[in-house]
């Protein structure tokens, strides 16, 4: 048993970073240097309470779903059945696999002692007994620093029997995937570790009623999780003094593509596109932004025209920000938006599971058809064929993959229609060596 004391409330100053703070710290993966810190403080606070109490302090909190959909986590919690008998599970997905996405990775890779408390406290709260993480095939690196931080864990009693005196036991289990995107889906993903091929189960019932092995279970994304040991540190009202009222707290968005210093970049939810940019040094020296997408290719492309929407779960004008995973992926005016659709839509054309002809056959045809556009082999028909293509699939398919796939084709069509026009007349106008993204 290690001694932890409790820290004084408005401790950690009312500021981001708060996930990414320790990154650059020496060694912070090791639980002594976590520790030493306000490691495992959030946890001793948890057990001091009741479990609904927990859930009812991440629910006042409005902390929302990392993921990608932004659902309150306090509410996903809590619609866990109680005295059904039944065991419950928590399951943390980690299968990172959204184009642009890779926030969750380096998180578990600094510090994963960040994840495995949040685990704790979140089972503790909706009183399961047996959690896993369940991590992307191909990061061993990722899936050995966690087994390393579990074991850990383990060897100081904060897993296992009697976590601090508690009477509450736990165990936790990092289970590494087979590198699929669907396994990303939660009740694929659930397939998977119960050891089946991964496919979208149909929905209701919902995990929480019906999840791993068909009993009550949480299936969080790995920030969501991590973000909770410093609510319970610190309190609702200094994670509402972040973000704004609907998308409190703090979160991370990854930059990347045509941006001077591509990374991770911690900050208050609401942030604009503009401010980030402010921070990551801007766009590629020379150049200028053509389009972006707020939250992997899942989610719709914005233009410049959009570098002042608050990049949280609302959005403005009524459309949303779709903030996805907050991955966003910069594009400058070297780019050929038709070819970036093409590669995205080979992306799930690849990644489409098989279960439901909408989305199987639709990302075929959907990728043919843009390999005509590119190649200037394409009919003036092809633009309406391709839009009609798309809306065989976007609504119609079994599960989320089927929709996005759709999001890169409507929204360019929408805001770089005359390139595609531009391309009937012999192809890509583009030098595909100036490019550094997509280039052929
Ligand atoms: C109980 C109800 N639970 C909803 C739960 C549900 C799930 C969560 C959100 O897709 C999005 C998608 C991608 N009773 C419930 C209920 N829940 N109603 O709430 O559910 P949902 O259906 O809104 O979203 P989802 O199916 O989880 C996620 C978008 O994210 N995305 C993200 C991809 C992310 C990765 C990655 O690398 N992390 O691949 C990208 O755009 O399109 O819209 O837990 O059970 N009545
Ligand atoms: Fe599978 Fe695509 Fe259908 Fe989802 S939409 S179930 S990924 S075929």
């Amino acid at each position: 048993m290690i001694a932890i004391d409790l820290p004084t409330p408005g401790a950690e100053p009312a500021r981001t970073p708060v996930l990414s703070r320790h990154w650059s710290d020496d060694e912070p993966w090791l639980l002594r240097n976590y520790v030493d810190g306000t490691g495992y403080q959030g946890l001793k606070a948890a057990l001091q309470m009741e479990p609904d109490a927990v859930i009812d302090l991440i629910k006042s909190s409005g902390l929302r779903g990392r993921g990608g959909a932004g659902f309150p986590v306090g509410m996903k919690w809590s619609f866990i059945p109680q005295g059904d008998g039944k065991p419950h599970y928590l399951v943390v997905n980690a299968d990172e696999s959204e184009p642009g996405t890779c926030k969750d990775m380096p998180l578990m890779l600094a510090t994963p002692h960040t994840l495995v408390e949040g685990v704790i406290i979140a089972a503790y709260a909706i009183r399961a007994r047996h959690a896993f993480i369940y991590v992307r095939g191909e990061v061993a690196s990722v899936i050995r620093r966690l087994r390393t931080a579990v074991a850990e864990a383990y060897g100081i009693g904060l897993l296992g029997k009697n976590i601090f005196g508690s009477g509450f036991d736990l165990d936790l289990i990092v289970h590494a995937g087979a590198g699929a995107y669907i396994c990303g889906e939660e009740t694929a993903l659930l397939d998977s570790l119960e050891g089946r091929r991964g496919q979208p189960r149909l929905r209701p019932p919902f995990p929480a009623s019906e999840g791993l092995y068909a009993s009550p279970t949480v299936v969080n994304n790995v920030e969501s999780i991590a973000s909770v040991p410093a609510i319970l540190r610190n309190g609702v009202d200094w994670f509402r003094e972040m973000g704004t009222e609907k998308s409190p707290g703090f979160t991370l968005y990854s930059l990347s593509g045509h941006v001077e210093r591509p990374g991770q970049y911690e900050a208050p939810l609401g942030i604009t596109l503009r401010e980030l940019l402010d921070r990551a040094g801007g766009i590629r020296a020379g150049h200028e932004l053509k389009f972006w997408t707020p939250g992997g290719s899942s989610t719709p492309m914005f233009t410049a025209e959009h570098l002042d929407v608050p990049l949280d779960y609302e959005g403005v004008g009524g459309a949303g920000s779709m903030l996805g995973t907050k991955a966003i992926q910069l594009f400058d005016e070297t780019t050929c938006v038709v070819r970036a659709v093409l590669r995205w839509t080979e992306f799930y054309k690849h990644e489409s599971c098989g279960k439901c002809t909408p989305c199987r056959e639709g990302t075929y045809w959907m990728v043919q058809i843009l390999r005509r556009i590119e190649d200037g082999t394409a009919t003036a028909e092809d633009i309406g064929l391709l839009e009609e293509t798309t809306g065989t699939v976007v609504g119609k398919s079994f599960c989320a993959l089927g929709d996005g796939s759709g999001s890169p084709i409507t929204s360019s069509l929408k805001y770089f229609r005359d390139e595609y026009e531009a391309h009937l007349a012999g192809g890509c106008p583009f030098d595909p060596a100036a490019s550094t993204v997509f280039a052929k």
